[in-house]
């Protein structure tokens, strides 16, 4: 990827924007575009980062449309309709479906090298979704998966051990959602084992699955962490990294389970998701991340894509 990457965020509510502000102040990216069916958000965005630049270093930050999605290396998605009064999960579904591929649809026109990076929820099902729509190759075609909640997991078992979360090495697999799964049989601090007792694993976990819940009943939306989260993931992409990162990616036989994107770790560089690790994961695990994987099969038929 040549030097200074050019990324669009598409949908630029509470998580697209503060996707961009972050990736501006890591200096991600040289040219930053937002687009947002909202122009006037993503107008109002543009301009109040723009006048930051005095105290940040140079980057290009507008409010586009999807022609200059044209020669972006990284697209993100952030995109999504909130749930109305009354309307059903699968509606609601049906509808960011609907988002998705009018999206899609337009980024096509325009595209066909980019690295996809989803971040809309259900994000394994969009991220699914996104790869049979575009035809794009599965390395190419990321959801943010079980990152952030990874992120969760660690920092809230570092907080239990006085020990600082970058050092914690801890996985959730799986769906980004209720059932996702904590891989407690490879937990380590540096190679030692993670010494909880099952009443303080119980409410690691909990706090982890749970987090989005408690955060947007405090204040309506979460969007710092996922950010980070997202910053993370273009890092490991511009920089060639070879970063393992627990992203989402459509599985062939991990563990038996094939034709569904969940949260695995992956190692992510320049080419997107270059290779994808199989976990020693006990028996119990294997089995619960059966039954993640059932759940978001039911899903994606549900909506019929
Ligand atoms: P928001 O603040 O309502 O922003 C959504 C944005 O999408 C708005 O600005 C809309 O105008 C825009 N939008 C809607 N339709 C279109 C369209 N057709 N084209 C372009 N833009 C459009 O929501 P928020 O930012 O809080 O959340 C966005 C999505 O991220 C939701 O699906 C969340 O559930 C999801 N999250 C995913 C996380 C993860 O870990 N993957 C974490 C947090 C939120």
């Amino acid at each position: 990827m040549k030097k200074g990457a050019k990324i669009a965020v598409i949908g630029v509510g509470a998580v697209g924007s503060t996707t961009a502000y972050t990736l501006l102040l890591r200096e991600r990216a040289s040219e930053l575009v937002l687009i947002d069916y909202n122009h006037a958000k993503a107008v109002g965005d543009a301009l109040d980062m723009n006048h930051g630049m005095p105290f940040l270093g140079r980057a290009k930050v507008w409010a586009g449309t999807y022609e200059d999605c044209r020669d972006a290396d990284i697209i993100v998605i952030t995109a999504g309709a909130a749930q109305k009064p009354g309307e059903t999960r699968i509606d609601l579904l049906k509808r960011n479906v609907g988002i998705f591929e009018s999206i899609m649809e337009e980024v096509l026109k325009v595209n066909d090298h980019a690295i996809l990076l989803i971040a809309s929820n259900p994000v394994d099902v969009m991220s699914y979704f996104s790869q049979k729509k575009s035809g794009w190759p599965v390395h190419r075609v990321i959801g943010s998966g079980t990152l952030l909640d990874s992120a969760r997991f660690r920092y809230l078992i570092g907080s239990e051990l006085d020990i600082d979360p970058r050092s914690i090495h801890a996985h959730i697999i799986g769906e980004h959602g209720d059932s996702e799964v904590p891989v407690w049989s490879l937990a380590n601090v540096a190679g030692t084992e993670v010494s909880l007792s099952d009443e303080a694993k119980e409410r690691v976990f909990a706090n982890t699955r749970d987090a989005a819940y408690q955060i947007i009943e405090a204040k309506g939306a979460t969007y710092y962490a996922i950010a980070l989260a997202i910053d993370r993931i273009c890092a490991a992409i511009v920089r060639n990294e070879g970063a393992v990162l627990n992203v989402s990616t459509l599985l062939n036989d991990y563990h038996g389970i094939s034709d569904v994107y969940m949260g695995v770790p992956c190692v992510v560089d320049r080419s997107g998701v270059r290779s994808v690790l199989p976990l020693h994961i006990t028996e119990e695990e294997k089995a619960l991340l059966h039954k993640s994987a059932d759940k978001l099969k039911d899903i994606i038929r549900s909506i019929s894509l």
